[in-house]
């Protein structure tokens, strides 16, 4: 019994990964991969390495917005990077068989193909993806939509995802919940909220 446990307890460890992102760069409006394969438990680790980028949770069909339905996605809120500290953001994946959306909230960033996905299945592929929001640019390349994503640090909050039967809020720095198969984990907010004090246009 008791080796049983020890065991279990083994595995979860080996079996939980840390996944870097890095986000922004060589000054690019990329995430560097664009997509990854997650297990559960396992934390993807978004490096800020440049300019002023979000990690903004969608959905699927609506790949520029912010997923407030069935529930708020989770966000980093705006990462200014100043060229001397880059900020990580991360969230464990709570349900690898859920596919998960992400853009970039800076203005103009996600119609220029910022976008990532974690898990993304045969039928709801990465490419796939990228079309919609392709198809949603020619509809709508005229509208101006100003975003309304907070500049704080403390946007750097989610909340429960409708499938996410089994997440947990544990987050550390500031309040979190769970979103679709995502769990904000405590991070550094103290760096994120320093480098919001820095000025500067780094779009
Ligand atoms: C993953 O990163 C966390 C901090 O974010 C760290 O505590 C943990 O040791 C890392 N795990 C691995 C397997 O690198
Ligand atoms: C994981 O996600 C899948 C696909 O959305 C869903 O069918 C399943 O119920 C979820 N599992 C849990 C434990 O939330
Ligand atoms: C994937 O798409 C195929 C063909 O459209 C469909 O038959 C299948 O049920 C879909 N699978 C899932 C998991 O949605
Ligand atoms: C998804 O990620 C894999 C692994 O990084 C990569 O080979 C593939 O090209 C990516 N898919 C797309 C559509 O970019
Ligand atoms: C988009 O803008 C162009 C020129 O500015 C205009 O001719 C066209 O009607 C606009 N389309 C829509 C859907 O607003
Ligand atoms: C960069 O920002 C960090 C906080 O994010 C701050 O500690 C550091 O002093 C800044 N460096 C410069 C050169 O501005
Ligand atoms: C980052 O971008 C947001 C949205 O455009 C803006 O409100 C904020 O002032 C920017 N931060 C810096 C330091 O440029
Ligand atoms: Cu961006």
């Amino acid at each position: 019994m008791r080796f049983f446990v020890v065991i279990a307890a083994i595995a979860s460890i080996a079996s939980a990964a840390n996944i870097t992102v890095k986000v922004g760069e060589n000054d690019g409006l990329t995430y560097d991969p664009t997509n990854v394969t997650a297990a559960a438990g396992d934390i993807i680790q978004f490096e800020f390495v440049a300019k002023n980028h979000t990690v903004t949770q969608s959905t699927f069909a609506d790949p520029c917005q912010k997923m407030t339905t069935p529930t708020e996605g989770v966000d980093s809120g705006f990462v200014p990077v100043n060229g001397t500290t880059f900020p990580v953001w991360s969230f464990t994946v709570n349900n690898a068989s859920a596919p998960l959306w992400f853009y970039c909230a800076q203005t103009g960033h996600c119609a220029k193909g910022m976008v990532f996905a974690i898990n993304p299945t045969a039928n709801k592929s990465f490419a796939a993806f990228q079309v919609i929001i392709a198809a949603a640019l020619a509809t709508a390349s005229n509208s101006t939509s100003s975003s309304s994503a907070s500049g704080s640090g403390t946007s750097i909050t989610t909340s429960a995802g409708a499938s996410a039967a089994t997440a947990r809020a544990s987050a550390s720095a500031s309040s979190s919940t769970a979103a679709n198969g995502a769990t904000t984990m405590g991070h550094n907010s103290v760096i994120l909220v320093a480098a919001l004090a820095i000025g500067g246009v780094l779009l």
